[in-house]
């Protein structure tokens, strides 16, 4: 199977945590998503133009970061089990990842582009990222109280937490909330994501320090 992916992109990163920690084994393909030709290409393939996408055959795709997951999970029994079994654990995660994914992941996505100059927002639009950012910051450092993952084991909650973390500290750092520092700490020493780190932050410095220049 083939990941179409782009490795700064936070649901890509999602994604591939997930592929590393089920140990399924793929062929990455990487979507240029900052060139008209390179999004053009992609959409011939998907439509909608946003990546990740897994491509089980010419026949069978599955875009959509959440229910990639929920694919691996259904067909996977290797490695870590990112979906509980029981009815109720299973919807906290669920849960989670939702909230993730729409106040953790959405909001620093417009913050980062409004600062780095990709897209323009109003006002409005950034004050309401701020808010969902900051409301999910408390709701995170508190079920993270004695707990080294959001929902108890590692899941598919953190693999959607986890990489929209990394933007955050560049436009909402969250170094009040203790609980939250330690986790990010925590999942830079995870093995599945230390290999999506290895792979994108030489690729966001570089970007970095020509913004610098
Ligand atoms: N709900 C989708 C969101 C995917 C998404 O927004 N991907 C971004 C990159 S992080 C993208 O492809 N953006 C390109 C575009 O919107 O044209 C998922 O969970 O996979």
């Amino acid at each position: 199977m083939q990941l179409y992916y782009n490795p700064l992109s936070t649901y890509s990163q999602k994604t591939l945590i997930a592929l590393y920690e089920k140990q399924v084994a793929f062929e990455p393909v990487q979507v240029s998503l900052s060139t008209p030709e390179g999004k053009a290409e992609y959409e011939k393939i998907y439509a909608i133009g946003k990546v990740p996408l897994l491509k089980l055959n010419e026949d069978h795709h599955i875009p959509e970061s959440t229910i990639i997951i929920e694919y691996l999970e259904g067909h996977y029994s290797t490695g870590t089990r990112l979906i509980p079994e029981g009815v109720d654990a299973a919807r906290q995660v669920r849960f989670m990842d939702r909230m993730s994914d729409l106040y953790l992941i959405d909001p620093s996505g417009t913050l980062l582009f409004e600062k780095f100059g990709f897209s323009k927002h109003t006002e409005a639009q950034l004050a309401k990222a701020e808010k969902y950012l900051h409301i999910s910051y408390t709701q995170l450092d508190k079920r993270l109280a004695g707990k080294d993952w959001l929902c108890g084991e590692f899941s598919m909650a953190d693999c959607s937490a986890i990489p929209a973390l990394f933007y955050c500290q560049f436009v909402a750092p969250f170094s009040d909330y203790a609980n939250i520092v330690c986790y990010y700490e925590r999942a830079r020493q995870r093995p599945s994501y230390a290999k999506v780190m290895a792979e994108f932050v030489p690729i966001w410095e570089g970007l970095m320090s020509k913004a610098a220049a």
